[in-house]
Formats: structure tokens, sequence, C-alpha cells
């Protein structure tokens, strides 16, 4: 239990583009951690922030959209 005290769970944000990755960070964090828009490919870098899950301290990371590849494979 101390151990989570000290170093917070990571949780990772992963998915496709344009899906509120990044506002659902901006809501939990209370604050405007990450630029959101209405456009595939906002996010380039990923960002983090301690958010507090209804009491649960965690490291909660924001990461680009997963991009289909252009050969499609
Ligand atoms: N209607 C609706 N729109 C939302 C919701 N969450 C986010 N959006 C909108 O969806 C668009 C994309 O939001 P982002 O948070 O930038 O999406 P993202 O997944 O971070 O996108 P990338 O950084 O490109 O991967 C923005 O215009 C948001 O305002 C939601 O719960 N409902
Ligand atoms: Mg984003």
């Amino acid at each position: 239990m101390l151990d989570r005290l000290v170093v917070p769970p990571l949780v990772v944000a992963i998915g496709p583009s344009n899906v509120g990755k990044s506002t659902l960070l901006n809501r939990l964090a209370g604050r405007p951690v990450a630029v959101t828009a209405d456009e595939p490919g906002t996010t380039r870098d990923h960002v983090g922030s301690l958010v507090d899950l209804d009491g649960l301290i965690v490291r909660y990371v924001d990461t680009p959209g997963l991009q289909a590849r252009r050969d499609g494979a």
C-alpha cells in the first residue's frame, strides 16, 4: 500500500484519433493540461498529469492517436 502512495499507478490513454482522449484528461485533471481540437492528430506528444480518481491518485498519460498505416497494414 505504501508503494502505491509513493509511486502512483500509471494510466495511459491509447486509442484512435479524435475520440476524446485529451478531453478526458483535461476533465479528470480539472484544468487544460492537453490541447484538444476537432481534428485527428491534435496530440503530437505524450502529456501527463497526476489526477485524483475518486480518492486514488494516478499518473494519467495522454498519447497521440493511433494512425492507420498508409500501406494499410
Ligand atoms: N460530443 C462529444 N464530443 C467530445 C467528447 N469528448 C471530446 N469531444 C470532442 O471531440 C474532439 C476531439 O477531442 P480530443 O480530446 O482532442 O480527441 P483526441 O482523442 O485527444 O484526439 P487526438 O489527439 O487527435 O488523438 C473535440 O472537438 C472535443 O471537443 C464527448 O464526450 N462528447
Ligand atoms: Mg489528443
